[in-house]
């Protein structure tokens, strides 16, 4: 079986990573979205929370995991068995960004980073913008799944 990791910080997943993970189905048999733990970042939402949220969003597409993980991307790629990283692009400042991490995770054990191309309705979606928007009183619902608008207001101190 080809399995891919698609790594992210997911806070939260927008519509634009549900895209990307249903595009990497289409080239590999099982997809894990790996929701990275990053002590060193300070993230809106919980590990926790955002591991049942991507959950939620993917839960009606066949072959796609959710995880959470913690260290070295690499060591989660050989602990599930995965062949190949999964980035999504949505321009030449996202690939500026993945291209140094794609070298040094090949450098570390040889395992490819794969490219694919978002939908270009969907290439303005970024967490960052979406928690933004939502910080500043903003309807985000356009840009998420279910369910995340009213997690995002509650991590905010802003519950409906
Ligand atoms: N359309 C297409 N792609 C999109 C969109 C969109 N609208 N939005 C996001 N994406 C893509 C991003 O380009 C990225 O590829 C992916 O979705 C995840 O995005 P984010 O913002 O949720 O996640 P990041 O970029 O913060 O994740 C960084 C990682 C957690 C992957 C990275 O820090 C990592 O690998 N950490 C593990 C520690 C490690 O191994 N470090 C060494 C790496 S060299």
């Amino acid at each position: 079986m080809t399995i891919a990791v698609f790594p992210g910080s997911f806070d939260p997943i927008t519509l634009g990573h549900v895209d990307v993970a249903v595009r990497a189905r289409t080239v590999f048999e099982k997809v894990v979205i790996a929701v990275a733990h990053n002590s060193s970042k300070a993230p809106l939402l919980d590990v926790e929370t955002r591991v049942r949220l991507a959950a939620e969003a993917t839960a009606h597409l066949d072959g796609i995991e959710v995880a959470s993980t913690q260290g070295l991307l690499v060591d989660f790629c050989e602990s599930v068995g995965a062949t190949a990283i999964v980035k999504g692009l949505r321009g030449g400042a996202d690939y500026d960004v993945e291209r140094p991490m794609a070298l040094m995770n090949r450098s570390i054990t040889g395992i490819e980073t794969v490219f694919l191309t978002g939908d270009n309705a969907l290439s303005h979606i970024a967490s960052s913008l979406v928690r933004d928007v939502a910080r500043h009183g903003g309807d985000i619902t356009a840009y998420v799944p279910p369910g995340v608008e009213t997690a995002v207001l509650e991590a905010l101190g802003k519950p409906r």
